[in-house]
């Protein structure tokens, strides 16, 4: 093999790969904020003002998640099935706070908006897997204090994790892949341009809609995920990214 790497792709993926799985989106017209306010369940001064309702709102879903009903779909196996065939770097960064990528095989995975399944403790930082509902007078297994346990959640006007390190990967990568969100919240939308920048990089849209960035994208389908990822993985493994656009 020539000293010459593989081409590294990178993938976000959004709410809309885990909606056939039966979780909800957030900004679909049943999505999860046309029921909830964000001001009220996803921001530090939410949780501030009124931990038991965050703790409910997060509970509910987590019990969801939990309960046996939601499993990987047809679009997060052939996602982890690219990062075992393809001959380079994939890495997968999610703004889901599900665990259905990790379940369907994904590795190579980074929870850029955080984990529904973890919790962390504010007062010594100690992270917890947590299955459970979580409340108020939960107390730390590191340092036994109550009242200081919090979703391991990015809410809004928090900085996503690994922001460095994503912004590196999309810098050198010859595929951007956005899959199965709206392209509304940011840092997340903007790493489509960030990734234009490096000039070679192939990008692509696949959602059941236009996204609010379709247009930047050179290549875009659109269907339902579980149609549309697994018939991409077969073509990108087929016929190499150069073949596509
Ligand atoms: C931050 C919590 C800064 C976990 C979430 C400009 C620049 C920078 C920031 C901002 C900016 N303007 C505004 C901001 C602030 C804000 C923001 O972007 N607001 C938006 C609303 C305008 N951003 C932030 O606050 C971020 N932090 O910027 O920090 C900073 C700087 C210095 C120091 C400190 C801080 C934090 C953002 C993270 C917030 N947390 N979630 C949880 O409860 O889940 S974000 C929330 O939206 C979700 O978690 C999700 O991760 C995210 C994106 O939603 P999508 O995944 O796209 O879901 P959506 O429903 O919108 O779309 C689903 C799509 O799927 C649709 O297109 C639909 O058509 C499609 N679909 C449906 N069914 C299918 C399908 N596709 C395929 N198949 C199907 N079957």
């Amino acid at each position: 093999m020539s000293g010459k790497r593989a081409p590294s792709i990178v993938i976000l993926t959004g709410a809309g790969i885990s909606k056939e799985s039966g979780l909800d989106t957030f900004r679909d017209a049943d999505g999860i904020w046309a029921r909830v306010r964000i001001e009220d369940v996803a921001t530090p001064e939410a949780f501030a003002r009124d931990p038991g309702r965050v703790h409910a709102f997060y509970n509910a879903r987590r019990e969801k998640l939990t309960g046996g009903a939601i499993v990987p779909n047809a679009a997060h196996t052939a996602l982890a099935r690219l990062e075992a065939e393809w001959p380079g770097e994939v890495f997968l960064v999610t703004q889901n706070i599900d665990d259905l990528h990790e379940r369907a095989g994904s590795t190579n995975l980074l929870h850029m908006h955080g984990e529904l399944l973890k919790v962390r403790c504010t007062a010594c930082g100690e992270m917890m897997e947590w299955r459970a509902s979580l409340a108020v007078e939960d107390t730390c297994s590191a340092c036994g204090r109550g009242g200081g346990l919090r979703p391991h959640v990015v809410w809004f006007g928090e900085m996503p994790f690994e922001m460095e390190h994503i912004f590196e990967t999309l810098s050198d990568c010859a595929m951007f892949v956005s899959i199965g969100t709206s392209g509304n919240v940011y840092p997340a939308a903007g790493f489509v341009s960030h990734a234009r920048q490096s000039g070679t990089v192939h990008t692509a849209e696949l959602n059941l809609e236009p996204s609010e960035g379709a247009s930047i994208f050179a290549e875009t389908v659109y269907g339902p995920a579980t149609e549309v990822v697994p018939d991409f993985v077969d073509r990108v493994l087929r016929e190499g990214i150069s073949a596509l656009g």
